[in-house]
């Protein structure tokens, strides 16, 4: 019984439902069906009819979505691994899943990894059917704000995920990602070595002015997502630093962005190691705010397509990076004409296996949105 209120044109929706004489079996209807008009109702009927709406949610708690998520950390930063009951994306490209993600289902990217479920900090990575069959699995990966082209601490915990699920083997891999097929070697020891992506600097010592700092003088650089490389600094890069060093990014960013490189996403400052072994320690400001608590592999991808234009770390030689919380990635490079191809070796673990609830009479249902 689909009511003429529906139809009529000119009256807000609530006005329209305020003026419904609402029957129990048109409830009842809606309660039990999922689909988006009868959850358009469910929210209806709760704003504008508190004894059917109570009715109602009882009958029915509403989980809507139920999404399978395992939970790892790769150095201490967060990949949340959806595994079913992610947005229906189809087939095609990961990049244009990943753009129809965007598009169409950003929400789910929301309630994903946004408060109350995430926090900022924490990336998502969506397993999907590869183009490529060659490929254990397709990824794409996302965060607080938007959408990363590859993420290194976020392979090495996809990879660690699906051994956990018996899903993979130690061994070669192969991942699709929305920036290209990545490799992924699960060695015995737990540890993995990620192929990355081509990486290469398209800018040496590009110097912007920071409104309030003056200049600023860095790389730019790709490595799976753009990076602005800040060439000096003296900054103390300890966890007791994170505000200000958080300020000072974020204020570079929006210098490299207006001056010249409005793709640049992440901002990275480097300074020297406290880990025996270690090359050096740096920070990485992601580009929803958060810090990278791993020392972020399409970042070292990056410090080393700087590296190695500068001649300063030979082919095959391990530079080893450490992050601002003391966790570190090693990395190697060969030469591919005038890129490189990184090498990125990091653990992950396992944190939780869960199923995320998206009830939508929950008014942060969906994340709490930035
Ligand atoms: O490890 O590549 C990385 C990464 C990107 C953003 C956060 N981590």
């Amino acid at each position: 019984m689909k009511s003429e209120a529906f139809r009529r044109k000119g009256q807000s929706s609530l006005a329209r439902f305020r003026e419904m004489s609402l029957d129990v079996p048109l409830c009842l209807c809606a309660s039990v069906v999922d689909n988006p008009v009868a959850r358009r109702f469910r929210e209806m009927v709760w704003m504008c009819r508190p004894p059917w709406g109570i009715l109602i949610v009882q009958m029915k708690p509403t989980s809507s979505h139920r999404i399978a998520i395992v939970d790892t950390h790769t150095g201490g930063e967060p990949t949340r691994v959806v595994t079913s009951g992610g947005p229906p994306l189809g087939a095609g490209q990961l990049s244009e899943r990943r753009d129809r993600f965007q598009r169409e289902f950003d929400r789910f990217r929301s309630a994903i990894v946004n408060e109350p479920r995430g926090s900022d900090v924490m990336v998502g990575a969506l397993l999907c059917e590869p183009v490529d069959r060659s490929c254990a699995a397709g990824v794409v990966f996302f965060n607080n704000v938007g959408y990363l082209g590859m993420c290194g601490h976020g392979t090495i915990g996809v990879v660690v995920a699906l051994a956990h699920l018996r899903r993979l083997e130690p061994g070669e891999h192969r991942l699709e990602t929305p920036v290209g097929v990545v490799t992924a070697a699960l060695h015995p020891n737990g540890e993995v070595s990620v192929g990355n992506v081509p990486s290469y600097r398209v800018q040496k010592a590009f110097t912007v002015d920071v409104p309030g700092l003056g200049p600023v003088t860095g790389d730019v650089a790709w490595g799976g997502n753009w990076f602005y490389l800040v060439e000096k600094s003296d900054w103390n890069l300890g966890l007791g630093n994170v505000d200000a060093l958080t300020d000072f990014c974020w204020r570079v960013r929006q210098a490299v962005n207006a001056q010249g490189f409005p793709q640049v996403d992440h901002v990275e400052l480097f300074g020297p190691p406290t880990l025996p072994g270690a090359d050096s320690r740096n920070f990485v400001l992601c580009p929803g705010k958060a810090y990278d608590r791993s020392p972020c592999g399409t970042g070292t991808s990056a410090k080393l397509a700087c590296l190695a234009a500068d001649g300063k770390l030979a082919e095959g030689a391990p530079w080893v990076q450490e992050s601002i919380i003391g966790s570190t990635f090693t990395g190697t490079f060969r030469r591919q004409a005038d890129r490189v191809l990184p090498t990125i070796t990091g653990a992950a673990f396992v944190n939780a296996e869960s199923v995320l609830l998206l009830a939508e009479p929950d008014p942060f249902c969906w994340g709490i949105r930035h």
